[in-house]
């Protein structure tokens, strides 16, 4: 694992080391919106949103194999986002950032046309009906679409950061 003053741009390709080990202990992430705002984001906030499922998930790891398949549970990322814009809002991307310096940028494109349709981005915090622990990445973003890699598949969301 590279300390993270290695990797200093989170949003660049990461290598194929999975962290094993949960950077902190509170779930609890900050939302930066188009205007710069900050708000902290809890569990509870995400569990009042319309509840999404995705099954046959698999987390395709190079090195140490494939685990799943798993029905992933929690808010779609569309969902979240336009909860916390204003209706007309411009936003063309939203940069997914963990904690020990991992991250993903989703494009709105992406998330308004999901292929399929049924298996979007989620910001999930259960995985096979149970609470996700810490430890399995508590907030995770799970991106059903990521085939042959598990490099969007982000443990331990820290920062999310809505782009105009
Ligand atoms: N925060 C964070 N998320 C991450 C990683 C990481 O190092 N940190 N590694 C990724 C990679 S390369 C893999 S293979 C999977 C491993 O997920 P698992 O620990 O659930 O098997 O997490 C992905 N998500
Ligand atoms: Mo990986």
């Amino acid at each position: 694992m590279n300390p993270a003053h290695e990797r200093p741009d989170p949003l660049r390709p990461h290598t194929h080391e999975p962290n094993p080990d949960p950077p902190s202990v509170d779930p609890s992430f900050i939302l930066v919106g188009p205007t710069g705002d900050e708000t902290v984001i809890a569990v509870d906030d995400l569990e009042l949103l319309p509840r999404t499922s995705v099954s046959g998930c698999y987390i395709v790891s190079t090195g140490h194999g494939t685990s799943g398949p798993y029905r992933f549970s929690g808010v779609s990322l569309l969902d979240f986002v336009q909860s916390r814009l204003d209706a007309g809002m411009p936003w063309s991307q939203v940069e997914v950032i963990s904690v020990d310096g991992f991250g993903n940028r989703i494009m709105a494109t992406e998330l308004h046309s999901p292929r399929p349709v049924d298996r979007p981005v989620i910001l999930s915090y259960a995985r096979d009906g149970q609470k996700l622990t810490r430890r399995q990445g508590l907030v995770r973003l799970i991106v059903p679409s990521e085939k042959d890699d598990a490099l969007r598949q982000v443990k331990w969301i820290g920062r999310i950061v809505i782009r105009e």
